[in-house]
């Protein structure tokens, strides 16, 4: 849940990278954490098994400076992707502001990725939130392996955009589409917090 400090004038909002095991999500976290010079960002955090598979979550705070008088900052987390950690997901999921959804564009990982959509839905829900109210986009990473092994954006956007969300290709490895999601979630959740606080 944001939390907005008047007196201090800050705000701090949080935002999850939800997705199937192995799709790139602490990736994501990794090459942001490389880019954001070192005044805006805080340490990142991650606990994972030796074989660099999230455990519980990745942390990453970042400022992205001021926003109408206001030093805003997003608290970016992961989650484990990997089905048998889902009481660590719903946790990591609580009070989140917006989700960014990594699927892995490889064409055998689709099952994966529409259960993991699905998985993030029932999770929202247990937290009684609506996702269709949840500030969402998606991401299409891994869209540098060959063409023979991956579906394309427009296939993604049919099998997995069923709200005409924004998404963006990416391939997180090598940064493409990083910060163009990262933009596009952070002016979702931005947006939605000044509507809520001028209602
Ligand atoms: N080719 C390619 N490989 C990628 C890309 N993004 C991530 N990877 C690789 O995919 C593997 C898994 O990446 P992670 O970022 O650890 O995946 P994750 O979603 O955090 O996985 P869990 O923590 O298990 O949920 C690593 O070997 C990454 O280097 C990409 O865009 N292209
Ligand atoms: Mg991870």
């Amino acid at each position: 849940m944001s939390l907005v400090n008047f007196t201090a004038r800050e705000i701090t909002c949080k935002i999850v990278y939800y997705g199937p095991g192995r799709s790139g999500k602490t990736t994501n976290l990794h090459y942001v954490y490389g880019r954001v010079p070192e005044s805006r960002r805080g340490r990142m955090v991650s606990l994972a098994t030796q074989t660099d598979r999230t455990l519980f979550f990745d942390f990453l705070p970042i400022d992205l400076g001021q926003i109408s008088g206001f030093t805003t900052r997003f608290q970016l987390y992961t989650v484990p992707g990997q089905v048998y950690y889902n009481a660590t997901r719903r946790l990591v999921l609580q009070g989140a502001d917006g989700v960014v959804f990594v699927a892995d564009s490889q064409a055998r990982q689709l099952d994966e990725n529409i259960e993991s959509l699905q998985n993030l839905q029932a999770n929202l829900l247990d937290h009684g939130v609506d996702i269709r109210g949840m500030p969402l986009v998606l991401q299409y990473n891994k869209q540098d392996l060959p063409r023979e092994l991956i579906l394309t954006s427009a296939d993604l956007d049919d099998a997995l955009n069923f709200r005409s969300l924004p998404s963006f290709p990416a391939d997180a490895l090598h940064g493409v589409g990083v910060f163009e999601t990262l933009k596009s979630i952070s002016e979702q959740v931005l947006k939605r917090l000044s509507q809520g606080t001028t209602a």
